[in-house]
């Protein structure tokens, strides 16, 4: 029998066991087989040749990293500034001597891009910065064998977008609301316990590692909600912040940290933190300086102003460009950014208020200050207009800044979609959010966006973490999927998410003993490739969100949102549902988008069938473009999504056996809550439309 398991790390003494999550030990088979060379140093470059050895020792190959250099190798990873690589083959594609990689361009590689190649039976990484030979390797670990066959096609490989973040909710002392980590699904933080760090360094570096292999190159290490404790991070915390920079740093990492924008006050003993004021200014500086003494690679500031509760430039009379501007000159000496984010919205609105609606806010707020931001602001856009939702259309916003940096994001903790008690795969959901056209067919991608203009560089990617320090880092072990995308498609938003999927089960589920694989790649696809949709058939129908219970967000609550300040709507009443936001007759939030999804948002009958509760109120028996009445989708995707979780389940139980039982138990148990969820939404929401609506289900199926 075939038994893939996912590995488990060692642990430091002191520290609890984890698994391997990507990158157990057998998955650097092929490459630890062989002869290495690695040509070149620097901190990072010690990073390859410490994954090499590793390698080499476990599986019987050899490392050359210096002279005598009488080495026959199989690959060469070099960097291209440290001279003449003392192997032919690889000397002979370093002078760009391989065709196919003549054709590509300037043939620049970057500070984080490799060529790949394959010339007289050697693999060649190539790199011009350290970073580079690190991606370049973990390439060769994602292909294993087919790295080494001769029809290895040469190619250029960059990142599309240059900021591939991950921003933790991690608290340092437990909130009384929010906990350790807030909107956390996976146990407790990797960084801090109980109003500590941990300094636990092994399973950071595991983290480090695990983050290189997938792309991502950044982080902030604290929730954007800074309390008191956590705003101190920045001062006479700052050592704890150092220590894990100093972990990450040889997986190519940057440290950022959120900071509270009262700081010059809550730290600095000021009357004020206006952002005009000079002492303010004098403040910011010489708090940034003592940070990059400290951490001279520091990424910058993670920055949530005027936002639910926090403070910012609006007690001062100023705006968030002030706001950010101000943060932004104290770290451009240094080389830093400010992250500021644009999820400014009233949580204290009123609900019988009609002509306030949540939607137009980022927009509202922010498209009036495009070109007024510094170089070294970046505005940080969730990806939607209200907050992470399984469905929304695309936020305005980053169709309305052409002058500012923008970045997109992106939420792998599943507050919304399950939290990680449930499958939700959300690589398509993500990718579907990135090849989106703002400006219709002939326009960019939302991707573009992320990426910036030529020179200037964008705001790339950002994701809220989903990690903890749960032994399967992400609470569901099939969760641990979302982040490795997330990486990926911040890397390369083109991906398609089915091939992502598989290169996570490859590097993941590794057959311990020789058998058949196939089965376990089967099933994972069964069971993930379709479940972010399955996950929006049993929730909140054709994209009206919410729905859930107020304050944790799990489960079904239809009304559990509408009477309540936080402007999360559906208006259902017995004649029909949904938010009128069109410009005709509704809010006008439709007006913030350019052409051609300003008229077809517009337009009922042009609504993409998935947003139209989005964007208009309608009858139950309004026909939607699927032919089918609202009220008879509603209910035939509730019933249709709680059998398809029933098939997961189902599916899932048949690898008894074939998968590490560790792992298959706390998947089937997660699957157990998965379909009680399920069946609990699809009769709540079914039964609320039953009763609201009179119309029975065409198909005569069990409504309460
Ligand atoms: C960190 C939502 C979440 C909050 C989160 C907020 C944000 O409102 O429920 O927990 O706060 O988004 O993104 O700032």
């Amino acid at each position: 029998m075939s038994v893939p398991v996912t590995g488990r790390a060692a642990a430091d003494a002191g520290e609890s066991a984890w698994h391997a999550a990507w990158l157990p030990p057998a998955v650097f088979r092929a490459l630890g087989s062989r002869g290495v060379l690695v040509h070149g140093d620097g901190p990072l470059v010690d990073t390859v040749i410490d994954e090499v050895s590793r390698a080499c020792a476990r599986y019987g190959g050899r490392l050359w990293h210096g002279p005598p250099w009488q080495v026959d190798a199989d690959l060469v990873l070099a960097l291209r500034e440290a001279g003449p690589v003392p192997n032919a083959a690889a000397e002979a594609v370093r002078l760009g001597a391989t065709p196919a990689v003549n054709g590509t361009g300037d043939g620049s590689l970057g500070d984080e891009g490799y060529l790949l190649a394959r010339a007289d039976g050697v693999t060649v990484v190539l790199a011009d910065a350290p970073a580079g030979l690190l991606y370049g390797m973990f390439h060769v670990v994602r292909l294993g064998p087919a790295a080494f066959d001769d029809d290895l096609p040469a190619r250029r490989h960059r990142p599309a977008l240059d900021r591939r973040m991950l921003d933790h909710w991690d608290n340092v002392a437990v909130h009384p609301v929010s906990g350790q980590v807030e909107r956390g699904y996976a146990g407790g933080s990797l960084f801090w316990r109980d109003g500590a760090a941990r300094h636990e360094p092994a399973r950071l570096r595991d983290y480090g590692r695990l983050l290189a292999a997938c792309g991502v190159n950044a982080i902030c290490v604290n929730n954007v909600n800074v309390h008191d404790t956590e705003a101190r991070l920045l001062t006479d915390r700052l050592g704890d912040v150092a220590e894990i920079a100093e972990v990450l740093r040889p997986y190519g990492i940057r440290v950022h940290l959120s900071v509270t924008f009262a700081a010059p006050v809550v730290l600095g003993g000021l009357p004020t933190a206006d952002p005009l004021d000079e002492r303010v200014r004098a403040w910011w500086a010489a708090a940034t300086r003592r940070v990059y003494q400290r951490i001279p690679d520091f990424g910058g500031y993670l920055v949530k102003a005027d936002s639910e509760g926090r403070p910012g430039p609006f007690a001062y009379g100023r705006d968030h460009a002030d706001g950010a501007n101000l943060l932004a000159g104290a770290l451009a000496p240094h080389g830093g950014v400010v992250r500021w984010r644009a999820f400014v919205y009233d949580h204290r609105q009123d609900w019988r208020d009609r002509s306030t609606d949540r939607a137009r806010a980022a927009h509202d707020h922010f498209a009036p200050l495009d070109g007024r931001f510094a170089d070294n602001v970046i505005v940080q856009v969730k990806f939607g207009p209200i907050d992470f939702q399984a469905r929304e259309p695309v936020s305005p916003v980053l169709a309305a800044m052409p002058a500012t940096r923008l970045a997109v994001e992106v939420q792998a903790t599943q507050e919304y979609t399950g939290q990680q008690r449930h499958v939700c795969y959300l690589g398509p959901w993500w990718s579907e959010v990135l090849g989106f056209r703002p400006r219709g067919a002939a326009g960019g991608t939302i991707a573009d966006v992320a990426a910036g203009r030529a020179g200037t560089g964008g705001g790339g990617l950002a994701a809220v973490a989903n990690v903890g320090d749960d032994p399967f880092w992400t609470g569901h072990p099939l969760a641990q999927a979302n982040l490795y995308a997330f990486g990926r498609l911040a890397w390369d938003p083109r991906l398609d998410p089915a091939a992502i999927l598989d290169e996570w089960i490859d590097l993941t589920w590794v057959p311990v003993t020789a058998g058949d694989p196939d089965p376990v790649r089967r099933t994972m696809h069964a069971i993930m490739d379709d479940s972010w949709r399955t996950y929006e058939r049993y929730t909140a129908p054709l994209g009206v969100g919410f729905m859930v219970r107020p304050g944790h967000h799990y489960g079904p609550d239809v009304d559990g949102y509408e009477y309540t300040p936080w402007g999360t709507y559906h208006f259902a009443d017995r004649d029909g549902v949904g938010v009128d936001r069109t410009r005709a007759t509704g809010t006008g939030f439709t007006g913030q988008y350019p052409p051609p999804w300003s008229e077809v948002y517009e337009s009922r009958e042009r609504c993409p069938d998935e947003l139209l509760l989005f964007f208009h109120h309608v009858p139950y028996r309004h026909v939607l473009q699927d032919g089918r009445t609202v009220i008879q989708h509603i209910y035939d995707t509730h019933f249709a999504g709680v059998e398809e979780v029933a098939a997961m389940r189902e599916r899932w139980r048949l690898l008894a056996g074939a998968v590490d039982p560790a792992v298959h138990d706390r998947v089937a148990e997660r699957l157990d809550e998965q379909f009680r969820s399920a069946v609990e939404w699809r009769d709540q929401i079914n039964t609320y439309f039953f009763r609201k609506s009179g119309v029975p289900d065409a198909h005569g199926r069990r409504i309460y």
